[in-house]
């Protein structure tokens, strides 16, 4: 598994391309995303080299745009705007703002002038550098350190900011971790298996605390985001390469993921880095949809999550083998066609942060291939409420909550 086995992918997928498989019917929509995926990046090619007199695009019988569109078909689900004029400047926590999405969303906030960032971050002076070099004005952020490996920590943030007397009007809970070539497990201060445990743990204390803050907001739209991701959702190509994100019956969760007593994974299985990363995605997905289901009346807050698209050249990939670092950004950007750059997806989640046609709760957004949004479908798991239910009420006692 360490090596990256390519026998063991080609594996994976032999069996959906074989006619005589049991395994898997040729025919699921799995099947033909696959197939798309191969012939979108043949045909293109194939009829390049047959019409060298005609290279106008236009002339092109089909494109993968028409095969996509037989198997996604998004809606498109947009609220209506509205109108609200905001007098104040709003008050933005972004987590881990001092990279890659989160710093490229604290950016395109500032610069709009109307919100001011508070970068929640565990290296001040990296967030410090970061904010400077993407030429962020003074007055428009204040970063303030937050660890969210450390339960301790994440009250002290809550402290700290309660204290700085600022309104809290949005929450983004971006902050990760992504540990694929570890062997072994790594763990927070209150040893948690490190990846839910910053990713989710470390979140679901923060945003339960900072319920209280947001409820106090005037802010006409007032807003808790967790990001999500296609990986963590089965029902989709992304989903479906291995380690699949799978959570079980909650039995390594509850046992507190010590990796002693108990399993370090959520399901109770043996530690693997890329599922632990994909199973904290479908914890944030439910989190956010279980925020919706107990607080949206009551409170009014939106609860939303997001794919913001493949931001391949990311500090996420930093543990990945430098082979994977070199091919992951061309195979995302020439092959899958899912690549998007830092500045776009900072955009992308600005809007989700701002946008007042985006105000509609418990909903996952995602961007067509104009940028355009539209409220995506999750895989079965990270749209199941009973496991919504129960990954809350679990993360509740393991943070010191219930
Ligand atoms: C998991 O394996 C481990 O199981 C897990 O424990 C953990 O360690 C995790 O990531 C960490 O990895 C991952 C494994 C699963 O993937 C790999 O082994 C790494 C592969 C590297 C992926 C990036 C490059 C992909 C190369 C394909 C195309 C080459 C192009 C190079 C890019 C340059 C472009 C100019 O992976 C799988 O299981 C996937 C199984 C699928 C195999 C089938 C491959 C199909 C590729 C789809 C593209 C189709 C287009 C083909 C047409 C091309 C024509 C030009
Ligand atoms: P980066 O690694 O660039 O950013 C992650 C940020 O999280 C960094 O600022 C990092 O801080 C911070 N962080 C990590 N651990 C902690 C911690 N213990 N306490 C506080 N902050 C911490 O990755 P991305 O920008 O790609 O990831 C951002 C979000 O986007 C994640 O939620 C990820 O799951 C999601 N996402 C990313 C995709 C992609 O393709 N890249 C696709 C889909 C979703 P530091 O700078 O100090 O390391
Ligand atoms: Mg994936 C078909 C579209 C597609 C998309 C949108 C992604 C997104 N990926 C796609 C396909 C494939 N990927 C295919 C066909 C393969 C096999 C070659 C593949 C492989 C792959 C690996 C090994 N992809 C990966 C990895 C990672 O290590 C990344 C990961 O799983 O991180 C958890 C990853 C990703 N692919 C994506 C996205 C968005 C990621 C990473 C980020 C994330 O989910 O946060």
């Amino acid at each position: 598994r360490e090596q990256f086995p390519l026998h063991q992918m080609l594996l994976q997928y032999f069996p959906l391309l074989s006619p005589f498989s049991k395994r898997a019917s040729p025919r699921t929509p799995l099947f033909w995303e696959f197939l798309s995926l191969i012939m979108s990046n043949l045909i293109p090619f194939t009829l390049h080299y047959e019409s060298r007199g005609n290279r106008s695009k236009e002339n092109l019988p089909f494109d993968q745009f028409e095969l996509k569109a037989v198997v996604e078909a998004p809606e498109v689900n947009q609220a209506a705007p509205t109108g609200k004029k905001t007098l104040r400047q709003g008050s933005v926590v972004v987590t881990g703002a001092s990279s890659g999405l989160g710093l490229a969303t604290a950016k395109a906030l500032a610069e709009t002038g109307k919100w001011h960032v508070i970068m929640a971050c565990r290296d001040f002076l990296k967030a410090e550098r970061a904010a400077k070099s993407a030429g962020m004005a003074k007055e428009n952020y204040t970063i303030m350190h937050l660890d969210l490996a450390s339960l301790d920590s994440v009250r002290q943030f809550v402290d700290n900011f309660r204290r700085s007397g600022r309104p809290l009007d949005v929450l983004v809970c971006n902050a990760a971790v992504y540990l694929p070539t570890a062997k072994e497990p790594t763990f927070t201060a209150e040893g948690f298996e490190l990846s839910v445990g910053t990713n989710h743990l470390g979140h679901f204390l923060l945003s339960r605390l900072l319920l209280d803050d947001l409820k106090q907001s005037d802010y006409p739209s007032k807003r808790l985001i967790i990001v999500g991701s296609i990986t963590g959702n089965t029902n989709t190509l992304a989903g479906n390469v291995p380690p699949k994100a799978n959570l079980g019956d909650l039995r390594g969760l509850a046992g507190g993921l010590n990796g002693l007593n108990t399993s370090s994974m959520i399901d109770g299985g043996e530690f693997d880095g890329a599922k632990a990363y994909k199973d904290s995605k479908v914890c944030n997905m439910l989190t956010m949809q279980e925020f919706h289901r107990r607080y949206h009346e009551e409170t009014g807050i939106t609860f939303a999550s997001l794919y913001p698209g493949c931001i391949a050249t990311t500090g996420l990939f930093r543990e990945h083998i430098p082979l994977f670092r070199l091919l992951f950004p061309p195979f995302q950007k020439y092959i899958t066609k899912g690549f998007v750059s830092e500045e776009e997806s900072g955009k992308r989640l600005a809007q989700v942060v701002s946008d007042p046609s985006l105000t509609k709760s418990g909903v996952y957004w995602s961007w067509n291939k104009d940028s355009a949004s539209f409220e995506n479908q999750l895989s079965q798991e990270a749209s199941d409420a009973e496991k919504a239910r129960k990954v809350w009420e679990v993360s509740e006692k393991l943070v010191g909550l219930a």
